[in-house]
């Protein structure tokens, strides 16, 4: 494709701003091409130039049902659902994520710190090292002081180390690799404590504490370094006789990783393992989400702002693509993946049967009225066709008959919420996060 017009040249430099090329709306246009560069040298931006943002230019389709099973039976009853999981799940897998290995690892799990001094007194910090026969993760944990029982917990990754997330000096510092940011003083693609607190506004922790939950959370690179050359110090290495896993991606390997803390809060006394709820944003949101699917041990999912392979479905082609995310991604995937590059029609499943794994457990997918890149109305169309599964465990949903506005949420066990302004995650989501925890996770409220 050629640059054609001035027109061309600004869709472009908008789209880089929308692909969170640049953060936020701060960086103009020419450091966000710059920025783009950096990132994914070998890809052309002008790839961005085919983006559709146009409602009425998303094509035809027919999206697959979530009432067929894979073998193309009709589902009428919950046990029929239940039978085709695994059909689906394995769907999921081949085409779009890869298989995650059921090859059990040893791992050794040791509290390296811990105070209760923490968030002014109000929390108990541990950070606790996962030692996967070398390979060593830190799993960083804030839970209430002053309750007698265990408490439920939100489990997600971060994106650019544990450090960030809050201005604790006591956070130890990510040794794996993390992006370059010269701006946060990331340099030579390690951590330093100038970065300390950047992401601090996703994680209002004293909020969650002082609802009586618990955070855990650790660096998604701990899992695997999300770049191409990333395999190579990634989870990975711990199967590499497995043939099952050749074609796993990045996507599983943080999905797994969820899994893993998940294991570890089965010992910890302070945690009710059965009220975990997997939060992510963006493309952890889509890690959020298949985690949750496969690990049934999850007792609800939460994805915020997740887009193209997370929650959005992709046969509607709008903002990012299949052919756009395997360009600019092509380790989060199976290397199948790609061929349905502008042929979304072809690919056996959409989003709406990976949030329709969840059931019938509930299920929050939320998206930002500016976030277009992401697809919003996709996001809630995805959510809306999801609820026959629910019906079927006889569940009352709430009715999705049309996307909410801006500012408001559609509660229950299938919730969604559009937030006003950009691709993030701020308090206004965690409000809500928190009132569907104090729904389903301690039953406190009542919630349709
Ligand atoms: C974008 C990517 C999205 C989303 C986002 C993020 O560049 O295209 O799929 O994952 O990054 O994770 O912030």
């Amino acid at each position: 494709m050629h640059l054609q017009s001035v027109k061309s040249l600004s869709t472009l430099f908008l789209t880089l701003l929308l692909c969170g090329c640049g953060e936020g709306g701060a960086v103009d246009t020419a450091k966000a091409l710059w920025k783009f560069y950096q990132e994914f040298p070998d890809v052309s931006p002008l790839i961005l130039l085919d983006i559709n943002q146009q409602e009425e230019q998303v094509p035809a389709y027919e999206l697959p049902s979530v009432l067929r099973s894979v073998a193309g039976k009709p589902i009428t009853s919950a046990e029929q659902w239940k039978s085709n999981r695994e059909n689906l799940l394995a769907q999921f897998a081949e085409h779009i994520y890869g298989w995650t290995p059921d090859k059990q690892v040893s791992v050794k799990s040791r509290v390296i710190e811990s105070s209760k001094l923490a968030l002014n007194g109000k929390a108990l910090r541990q950070q606790v090292e996962l030692d996967f026969q070398g390979h060593k993760v830190t799993v960083l944990i804030y839970r209430p002081n002053n309750v007698a029982e265990s408490v439920p917990a939100f489990l997600g990754l971060n994106f650019r180390g544990n450090h960030t997330i809050s201005e604790d000096p006591a956070v130890l510092l990510t040794e794996s690799w993390v992006p370059e940011d010269e701006s946060h003083g990331v340099l030579s693609n390690r951590a330093t404590d100038a970065n300390r607190g950047q992401r601090v506004r996703r994680y209002p922790l004293e909020l969650i504490v002082d609802r009586g939950y618990a955070l855990v959370t650790a660096y998604y690179g701990d899992f695997y370094p999300d770049h191409r050359g990333g395999l190579a110090n990634s989870v990975h290495g711990l199967f590499i006789n497995d043939a099952n896993v050749a074609e796993w991606g990045a996507i599983g390997a943080w999905s797994w990783g969820m899994s893993r803390m998940l294991d570890y809060l089965e010992q910890d006394e302070g945690i009710d393992a059965s009220r975990v709820v997997t939060i992510g944003h963006s493309r952890l949101g889509k890690a959020s989400l298949w985690a949750a699917a496969q690990d049934q041990r999850f007792a609800a999912a939460i994805s915020n702002n997740s887009g193209a392979v997370g929650a959005a479905l992709s046969r509607r082609q709008f903002g990012e693509t299949v052919k756009i995310i395997t360009a600019m991604f092509p380790h989060w995937f199976t290397t199948e993946f790609k061929n349905y590059s502008e042929q979304e029609d072809k690919l056996p499943v959409d989003q709406h049967q990976l949030i329709a794994l969840l059931a019938p457990r509930p299920v929050y997918v939320a998206s930002a009225s500016e976030d277009h890149w992401a697809d919003p109305r996709g996001e809630f169309l995805a959510t809306s066709a999801a609820t026959g599964v629910y019906h079927l465990f006889g569940m009352a949903t709430n009715k999705f008959s049309a996307m909410p506005v801006a500012g408001e949420a559609l509660t229950g066990p299938v919730s969604y919420h559009l937030r006003t302004g950009k691709h993030d995650l701020l308090e206004f989501d965690w409000l809500h996060y928190l009132n569907f925890a104090d729904c389903y996770l301690l039953a406190k409220a009542s919630c349709l």
